[in-house]
């Protein structure tokens, strides 16, 4: 070999040294996560999930991205649990209404007119009778890291404004694949139809079913006043939201890391009750310069009245010193 070539690969092996040890001294390449919610990204989950990524990017020096896939990108509650379960997702912000069917425990919380306010809910939830409830999701092969907030659920339809049980009565009404909040709907007298959340805005537009409940940022980010004229502000329920972690991930991380998972999902949780309490305040009247008309002075005495059976069925099925645990929780 001559003594030029000899420079030459000389040179160019130096070269490739230099760039190795550049690589090298590069941080790990950040480990991307999924997360899947069923609202649009500016919604109050995608205002949660994205104050997670960035609270989670914070703790673990940018360890972990968050890729969000919005609006039922990844398929709807049911199926990101799902997913969560297998480990096709890493995260999903979801409402309680079908983590009933995984995690039984959870089922207490979506009975109607049993909290009486936000401060109510969150007092319950992230107290130790909503821990004993996250302390359940393991052994059902999922792992919620925190309550978020879905809201407080308002009905609404396509065929007349709705004040008492009885304008309720006769009315075909989606519910979420829930079983407490069909029991309700049922001893109302209306036609519960649960239905995956991602066919809802094309079953109303069809008049397959004349109306569905949920909080005002729900119906205000799904666009329902488009195929929904009457709006009653009724409240019947709050909705909690979880956040919840694919046992995939959880289980490759070590107690410091865990940690920080605990606590960005507590301030994604903070974010999202944050975002969905505006959107109740200051959406109805978005709702309403978008043509609904609104009830508020609804009969919720009555309301309550009507749902005495299923009160009874609820106390059989939950105990009623559970179900008095959380109604009268000091705060
Ligand atoms: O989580 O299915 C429902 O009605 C939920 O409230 C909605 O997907 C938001």
């Amino acid at each position: 070999m001559h003594l030029m070539e000899l420079k030459t690969l000389a040179r160019r092996l130096a070269g490739t040294v230099a760039v190795l040890t550049a690589l090298l001294a590069l941080p790990a390449a950040a480990e991307e996560l999924k997360a899947g919610y069923s609202l649009p990204a500016t919604s109050h989950y995608g205002v949660g999930v994205t104050a997670m990524a960035e609270e989670l990017a914070k703790l673990s020096s940018g360890k972990w991205t968050v890729k969000q896939f919005p609006a039922n990108a990844l398929g709807g509650e049911r199926e990101m649990v799902e997913g969560a379960q297998i480990g096709t997702v890493d995260i999903v912000a979801t409402s309680s209404g079908p983590v009933g069917n995984f995690v039984p425990d959870t089922l207490i919380t979506d009975i109607p007119f049993l909290f009486k306010s936000y401060e109510h809910a969150h007092a319950v939830l992230d107290g130790p009778i909503g821990q004993a409830i996250l302390d359940q999701f393991p052994k059902h092969g999922l792992i919620a890291l925190a309550w978020g907030e879905n809201g407080f659920r308002n009905l609404t339809n396509a065929k007349r404004p709705v004040r008492t049980p009885a304008d309720a009565k006769g009315l075909k009404i989606r519910t979420m694949e829930n079983q407490v909040h069909m029991t309700a709907f049922k001893t109302l007298g209306v036609l519960p139809t649960p239905m995956a959340f991602p066919e809802l805005f094309t079953a109303m537009q069809q008049g397959t079913v004349d109306g569905q409940e949920n909080p005002i940022g729900v119906i205000l980010g799904a666009k329902f006043s488009q195929v929904q004229k009457y709006l009653t502000v009724s409240q019947h329920v709050y909705s909690p939201a979880l956040i919840i972690l694919s046992p995939s991930v959880w289980n490759k991380l070590n107690d410091q890391e865990k940690g920080w998972f605990k606590q960005a999902a507590l301030a994604g949780a903070k974010a999202m009750r944050k975002k969905a309490e505006d959107d109740a305040a200051n959406g109805i009247e978005e709702l309403k310069r978008q043509g609904m008309e609104v009830v508020t002075d609804v009969d919720v005495a009555a309301f309550q009245e009507a749902l005495k059976p299923a009160y009874a069925e609820y106390a059989r099925k939950f105990g009623q010193d559970k179900i008095d645990a959380i109604r009268n929780y000091r705060f």
